[in-house]
């Protein structure tokens, strides 16, 4: 069985989403979206109790930086409470669907276990040789690298050569606008500050509808601190942490047309990346909290 006081590893992780489908099959299908870079299969899970997809759906994804362990960790809780937990849980998938992937760059993971704890990138291959790697999180086609990124393949935020150069960003992309009608809520997990950020990240101007991202992410804040956690602080990306352009985030807004788009930065800055495996369980069940909140808003008003 499965616990939230270890990390693991892609095949344990996958194997998990597996054992799910199999056990629930009236909840639970897995689609891969795609292969990465390096030929894994990127699994998303959809947690789904009817409906035929018309029901509004949240889209959730964890892992696009590698060494954000407890990114994939807090996605991969979030399965085990909709599915194993669902009698307790059944208000969150009687009228809503999910599509969760846990891990987004699924070869920077497995490098970040086996070679370097540090790694941020993905692992593809840059015009500098020994330099590796575009960072997810700068390659979105949405006002691509216009700010806070870098054409330099040896920098931590290289924006890539061009816009979804990297096959994993094109595969989210893909799924994303294949689903756009359906889907109502972004939600995309890193580490590490506890932010709760909406676009935009390439801009300080703020989307017309910023009131609604605010006061919803207020509310996942509150329950997040009733829970125990951390306040977290709100904002727009640009304002409250720093410009960035070529965020998912802002690409599901500004081009997928997904209304409500959050980045959750897990954790506070004691640990950094590294967060020790005993506090996985406290910071996913606290965090699971904004993610009924998230849950209970597109119910209602979709
Ligand atoms: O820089 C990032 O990609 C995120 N922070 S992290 O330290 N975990 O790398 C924040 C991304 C916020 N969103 C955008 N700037 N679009």
């Amino acid at each position: 069985a499965i616990s939230f006081d270890q990390y693991y590893r892609y095949d344990e992780i996958n194997s998990y989403l597996e054992e799910l489908a199999a056990k629930y099959p009236n909840l639970v299908t897995l689609e891969s979206i795609g292969k990465s870079y390096e030929g894994r299969d990127m699994v998303v899970i959809k947690i789904s109790s009817g409906g035929s997809g018309t029901r509004p759906a949240i889209l959730i994804d964890g892992g696009i930086h590698a060494r954000e362990w407890i990114a994939p960790a807090t996605a991969l809780y979030v399965i085990n409470q909709l599915v194993e937990n669902n009698a307790a849980n059944s208000a969150l998938t009687d009228a809503v669907d999910w599509y969760i992937l846990p891990v987004l760059n699924p070869d920077g993971y497995e490098y970040s276990h086996t070679e370097d704890r540090t790694w941020r990138k993905t692992v593809s291959v840059t015009p500098i040789s020994g330099c590796p790697g575009v960072d997810g999180n700068r390659n979105f086609g949405f006002h691509w690298n216009e700010v806070g990124a870098s054409d330099y393949p040896c920098y931590e935020d290289y924006a890539g050569e061009v816009a979804f150069s990297e096959i994993e960003a094109r595969n989210l992309r893909d799924f994303a606008l294949a689903h756009k009608e359906q889907i109502k809520l972004y939600l995309t997990f890193y580490s590490y500050g506890s932010y709760l950020l909406y676009p935009w990240g390439y801009t300080s101007e703020l989307p017309p509808d910023w009131h609604t991202l605010q006061e919803l992410a207020a509310d996942a804040s509150l329950a997040h601190l009733n829970a125990g956690g951390d306040p977290f602080t709100i904002g727009s990306s640009t304002n409250v942490l720093y410009a960035a352009a070529g965020g998912s985030d802002d690409y599901m807004k500004g081009v997928a047309g997904i209304e409500l788009s959050y980045t959750a930065e897990l954790t506070d800055t004691y640990y950094g990346f590294q967060l020790p495996a005993e506090l996985i369980n406290e910071t996913v069940t606290r965090f699971f909290e904004s993610v009924r909140v998230f849950g209970s808003y597109v119910k209602e008003n979709f």
